[in-house]
């Protein structure tokens, strides 16, 4: 049997050597992952992001607490950036995630790619279409707010949760921009501790600003106590709420368009980035540069060549990138 049949199975370990691959950007991965592409669309994707350190591991140990709790199945996608450069898996948040290491109904992956920035938002979409194929009700995407790639995958989910904490001053400020506003639903954590209040005005304060001028919807805000699980049914419900809101808004098919798009970019910038490797060296690209050393060509126009060559590649059918899809 190949790995997509088992994966539509349930089949946990097959899904977790799927999801190896796809960090690998191994090929054998494209051909699994478009056998189950058919079978994705089912699952609710709920993207987390904020500061590192706020809580996000805890506070999504107790959403998975929550949502079993309706017999719903969970996944979960950790995200690390960092782990890109240092390649180590993020130990931290799957001990974060214990409490429901034992329930089948439950899959934690950690996730690091190797290779270049975007390979990151290409395994984290092709993980979520795994976990979908599995038939996994909720997908929980947890990733550090800090670039622009985490802050696309984020996006390209159908909830954004960002969680905040008071302590670092000048949270709201040093947000990257966009996470604010493509939140849906916010927690502020560690509400156990000195300014959580504080911090509750200054994001009520602004959102009160923003919505004399606009019709846009108000992002709820939840306190929450991670560490001690309270709010999480809170939470939790805003999270559904909002589910339903997408759903009877027509917003869902809208999220779901952009999540397609930012793959196909990715895919398609993949294959370019691919091909460009691949001419690095070659006779070509150095006459190439010859040309601008010598004042024959422009840089502009250079460029073009490389295009009109690349094109020609994949008319040829010559440009079937190997890492790509
Ligand atoms: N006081 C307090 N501490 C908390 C709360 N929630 C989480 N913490 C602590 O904050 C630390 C970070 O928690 P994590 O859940 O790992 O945070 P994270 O945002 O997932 O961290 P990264 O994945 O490293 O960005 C841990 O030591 C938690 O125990 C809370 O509500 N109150
Ligand atoms: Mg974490």
């Amino acid at each position: 049997m190949d790995l997509a049949a088992k994966v539509l199975k349930g089949d946990v370990r097959t899904a977790a050597r799927l999801i190896t691959l796809l960090e690998d950007e191994s090929p054998q991965a494209i051909g699994e992952i478009e056998k189950l592409y058919t079978h994705t669309g089912q699952a609710f994707i709920i993207g987390v992001t904020g500061a590192p350190g706020v809580g996000k591991s805890t506070l999504v140990d107790n959403l998975i607490g929550a949502f079993r709790k309706q017999n719903m199945t969970v996944g979960v996608i950790a995200i690390d950036p960092t782990s890109a450069l240092t390649g180590g898996a993020l130990l931290g948040d799957r001990i974060r995630m214990q409490r429901h290491a034992a329930d089948a109904a439950v899959f934690i992956r950690s996730l690091a790619t190797r290779g270049w920035s975007g390979g990151l938002a290409k395994a984290a979409i092709g993980a979520v279409h795994v976990m979908d194929a599995m038939g996994k009700d909720i997908i929980f995407l947890e990733t550090v707010g800090s670039g622009q790639v985490e802050i696309d995958i984020v996006k390209a989910a159908d909830t954004t949760l960002l969680v905040l904490a008071p302590g670092s001053g000048d949270e709201i400020q040093t947000m990257k921009a966009g996470i604010l506003e493509s939140a849906d639903v916010i927690a502020i954590n560690k509400a156990d501790t000195e300014g959580a209040d504080r911090l509750l005005s200054e994001i009520e304060s602004m959102f009160s600003m923003k919505a004399l001028n606009s019709n846009d919807r108000i992002p709820p805000v939840v306190l929450t106590e991670a560490v001690n699980d309270k709010g999480t049914d809170e939470l939790a419900s805003a999270l559904r709420e909002h589910r339903d809101y997408l759903k009877s808004s027509g917003g869902l098919p809208l999220r779901r368009r952009a999540r397609a798009k930012l793959e196909l970019q990715e895919i398609v910038e993949g294959h370019i980035k691919d091909m460009l490797y691949n001419l690095d060296g070659s006779d070509f690209l150095e006459k190439l540069i010859d040309e601008l050393e010598t004042g024959k060509t422009s840089p502009h126009r250079a460029a073009l060549e490389i295009i009109s060559r690349l094109a020609g590649t994949i008319n040829q059918g010559k440009g079937k990138a190997k890492n790509g899809f």
